[in-house]
């Protein structure tokens, strides 16, 4: 089958399409559907920003769409970034603007979680489901992988952005969150064949 990822997040399509073409789901980007739309995020929630983006998406293209909000909930910081996580500051400096804000927060609160809502609607109805990624802040920038705050978020001793894209997806809110939706699409459509 084939769905659209409602994104203009190119690392989100890339990851996407890591996960679900093995599955036997092409994913198309909004573009190569048709729909060239970047609808305001004005939710509250993860839940309300992905189905905001979803929608927009499927009243043009009217095929199976799915989107993904996402952020970084950090403990210290009460869940900042959070829902605002994409405009917490200008794109390549969240990183950095992140370490700054922790730099006197100890160890052991240096705890954290990504989160990913993915929205899906299709003829058959929309629905949202959830996962996250738990770990911790670290104190340096690391790793060339990947995208946002990965080369500060922790997991099991490396950052994200150490990590293969084989590793992160594995173990990622996004990559949780995409197995879930291949659990309702095959629910909806039957088992995908990866090979046609
Ligand atoms: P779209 O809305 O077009 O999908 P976006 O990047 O604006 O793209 P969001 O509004 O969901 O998406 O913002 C998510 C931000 O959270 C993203 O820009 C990153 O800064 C961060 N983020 C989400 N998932 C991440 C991941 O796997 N690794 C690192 N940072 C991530």
């Amino acid at each position: 089958m084939k769905a659209v990822m409602a994104t203009n997040n190119p690392n989100k399509l890339k990851e996407a399409r890591e996960i679900l073409a093995p599955l036997g789901i092409e994913v198309l980007s909004q573009q190569e559907a048709g729909a060239a739309v970047e609808p305001e995020e004005n939710g509250e929630t993860f839940a309300d920003n992905a189905m905001i983006k979803a929608k927009a998406v499927f009243d043009v293209v009217h095929m199976p769409v799915f989107a993904d909000d996402s952020g970084l909930c950090v403990d210290a910081l009460h869940g900042a970034p959070g829902v605002h996580s994409a405009r917490y500051a200008p794109k390549g400096q969240e990183c950095d603007k992140l370490l700054r804000e922790m730099q006197n927060v100890p160890d052991a609160e240096r705890s954290a979680h990504f989160a990913c809502c993915i929205a899906y609607i299709d003829e058959n109805g929309s629905g949202t489901l959830s996962a996250a990624c738990h770990g911790k802040i670290g104190y340096t920038q690391r790793g060339g992988n990947g995208f946002g705050y990965d080369p500060v978020f922790l997991y099991n001793g490396r950052t994200l952005a150490e990590l293969s894209s084989d590793e992160k997806n594995a173990i990622s809110h996004r990559g949780a969150a995409l197995r879930l939706l291949y659990e309702v699409y095959q629910e909806r459509y039957g088992k995908q064949d990866a090979d046609k």
